[in-house]
C-alpha cells in the first residue's frame, strides 16, 4: 500500500544498541542450547521504552517535537537477567532498572499522554526480545551479562512484514547523537 500523509504509522520509542552490543547478544544466543522459536534478527534487537501504536501525522509531529524536550541522562545497564513472557517471548534485560532508564521511560509515557495517546498501564519492564515463540519453559542458561551504554534514544517506525526504521535519534544529556550505530532494521 502506498504511504500517504494520512497513512497511520506504528511508532515506538526505543534504545537501539550499537553494532558491537548486538553482535555480543547474538554470539551469546548462538552459544546457548536453545531450539525452536523465531530468533529476532540482529538488526532488529532493541529495548522498547514506550509504545505509541498506530498514529496519524499530527500525533507523530507531537511525539517528535516533544521528544526533543526530553533530556534524560546517559546510563549503562547490564543484561544480567533472562525471562520468558507469555507466548514464548524469551528476553534479556537488567535485573535492576537504572534510575535514568526508568525516568526516561516515564518521561516518554508522559509524552505519549500529552500527545493524546494512552501509555501502557503496566509497569515498565525493560527487556530486549531475543526469541519469539520459544517452546517450553525458561531455559536454564546464564544471562548474557553484557553492558549496554545508552547515550541516545530513538523514535522507530514498525512496518509489519517489512522492517523497523529509525526515524529520529535524540541524545541523552549533552551527548552527541550517533554513537549508537546501525539504527535501522527489518522484521524477521
Ligand atoms: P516485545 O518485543 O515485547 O513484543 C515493536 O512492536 C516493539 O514495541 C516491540 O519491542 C514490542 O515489544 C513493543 N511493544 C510494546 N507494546 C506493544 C504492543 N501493544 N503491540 C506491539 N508491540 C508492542
Amino acid at each position: 500500500m502506498e504511504e500517504t500523509q494520512d497513512t497511520p504509522q506504528r511508532l515506538f520509542f526505543a534504545l537501539w544498541p550499537s553494532d558491537e552490543e548486538r553482535r555480543a547478544l547474538v554470539r551469546w544466543r548462538e552459544g546457548q542450547p536453545l531450539s525452536g522459536g523465531r530468533p529476532v534478527p540482529s538488526r532488529n534487537l532493541h529495548l522498547t521504552l514506550a509504545f505509541a501504536g498506530d498514529v496519524d501525522a499530527a500525533t507523530r509531529d507531537c511525539l517528535e517535537q516533544g521528544a526533543q524536550q526530553v533530556r534524560g541522562a546517559p546510563f549503562r545497564m547490564t543484561l544480567d537477567r533472562i525471562g520468558l513472557f507469555k507466548r514464548g517471548l524469551f528476553w534479556t534485560g537488567p535485573s535492576l532498572c537504572p534510575p535514568a532508564l526508568g525516568d526516561l521511560a516515564a518521561a516518554l509515557a508522559g509524552l505519549l499522554a500529552d500527545c493524546g495517546l494512552e501509555p501502557d498501564p503496566r509497569p515498565f519492564h525493560p527487556h530486549v526480545t531475543l526469541i519469539r515463540r520459544l517452546p517450553g519453559r525458561l531455559p536454564e542458561v546464564s544471562p548474557p551479562g553484557g553492558v549496554w551504554e545508552a547515550d541516545a534514544f530513538c523514535l522507530v517506525c514498525s512496518r509489519p512484514g517489512e522492517g523497523y526504521e529509525v526515524l529520529r535519534t535524540y541524545p541523552l544529556g549533552d551527548s552527541p547523537p550517533g554513537s549508537l550505530s546501525e539504527r535501522s532494521g527489518s522484521m524477521g
